[in-house]
């Protein structure tokens, strides 16, 4: 072989190997961005491919929250002396959504909602939350939690993978629903947001196959570290703020029922999963939730088995008092027909 020949054919092999080596360099960092590019892509916006948004008349919604308790947040979390939000009232949460009439959180703020009878695991989502969004990129956010006590609540696992370094501002509309999961308020009005009961599945305490209550919190959005908000990876929930008007912070629109005990099979179902009973730090003020359709008799005996109150109570929330007992252990029958359960009841003071 000439030794030309011979330069030109080692040179081609290093030129060869060197490509080789070059191609597997951008494989591998390919190989390696693919499970960043995969990460984080959630449901996107209502009326794109593949979105999860619940258009609120859908047949899927089979009942709507029929009470409503909302604790106001401050329209400016680092002003509060500014007051609270103040626009639409709890009634605007109950019933179907209508886009139009809202009860706006403030900043943290929250409503707490109940139900005709209460919200069960089913296959595919459960319920849906409606903010009144008008922009597919002006998500204001909330948490979203849920009891079957009334007294113990759950938080869905909320992510939030929009960027955290520049605040949204208040007429911003550069969020993206694609990059947020379990957080009410990603679709535009008239859209729900829905939830799947069965990713709370084994949480201690937590029936999900009677949630009597949802709460909706509203996510700060501030990404100041003293006001921010955080999702389940620890990172800042940012959305549109500072908002330091009337109708600050989520505004509740409603929270549509997808899969419900039926209301005309709760006598076959436990009656336990039907009644709530709340004794808060052992006051002397007993409630009663009845998420039955029927007056419910309700009876208390004190320690030793005595008889001392005994009551019908209606649906829905029943406070009962515990005023005249002196403190100590009582005991709660509810009945209903020859159905009953028993609950212990402490009275502290
Ligand atoms: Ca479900
Ligand atoms: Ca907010």
């Amino acid at each position: 072989m000439p030794r030309d020949t011979g330069q030109l054919l080692k040179n081609n092999l290093i030129f060869l190997s060197k490509s080789i080596i070059l191609k597997m360099k951008q494989l591998l960092l390919i190989m390696g961005f693919l499970p960043l590019m995969g990460k984080a892509q959630f449901h996107p916006a209502a009326g794109v491919a593949g979105t999860s948004a619940i258009k609120k008349d859908s047949s899927i919604i089979v009942n709507w929250a029929v009470s409503c308790k909302v604790v106001r947040g401050p329209q400016d979390i680092s002003n509060p002396g500014a007051g609270y939000a103040n626009v639409g009232d709890s009634s605007k949460a109950t019933g179907a959504a209508d886009v139009s009439s809202v009860v706006s959180l403030g900043d943290g703020g929250s409503a707490t909602l109940t139900f005709q009878t209460p919200i069960k695991n089913l296959a595919g989502f459960d319920f849906c939350v409606f903010e009144n969004s008008f922009d597919p990129g002006f998500l204001e956010l909330a948490f979203v939690e849920v009891s079957s006590d009334g007294i113990n609540f759950t938080r869905f696992p909320a992510t939030s993978n929009l960027q955290f370094t520049v605040q949204i501002g208040p007429f911003d509309t550069s969020s993206d629903p694609s990059k947020l999961n379990n957080l009410a308020g990603k679709y535009i009005g008239g859209y729900g947001v829905p939830f799947d009961l069965q990713e709370l599945n084994g949480v201690a305490g937590l029936n999900i196959n009677a949630i009597t209550h949802v709460k909706i919190i509203d996510a700060v959005g501030c990404i100041q570290n003293q006001y921010a908000t955080y999702d389940k990876n620890n990172n800042k929930i940012n959305d549109p703020w500072a908002t330091p008007y009337g109708s600050s912070g989520f505004d509740l629109d409603a929270v549509g029922v997808i899969n419900q005990i039926p209301v005309s099979v709760m006598e076959q179902t436990a009656l336990t999963n039907l009644v709530s009973i709340i004794n808060t730090g052992g006051s002397d003020e007993l409630i009663v939730n009845n998420f039955s359709g029927d007056n419910l008799h309700v009876k208390i005996y004190n320690a030793s088995g005595q008889e001392i109150t005994d009551e019908i109570i209606e649906k829905g929330f029943n406070t009962l008092s515990l005023h005249p007992f002196c403190a100590g252990i009582y005991f709660v029958k509810i009945s209903s027909g020859s159905s009953f359960f028993t609950k212990k009841i402490v009275k502290i003071n």
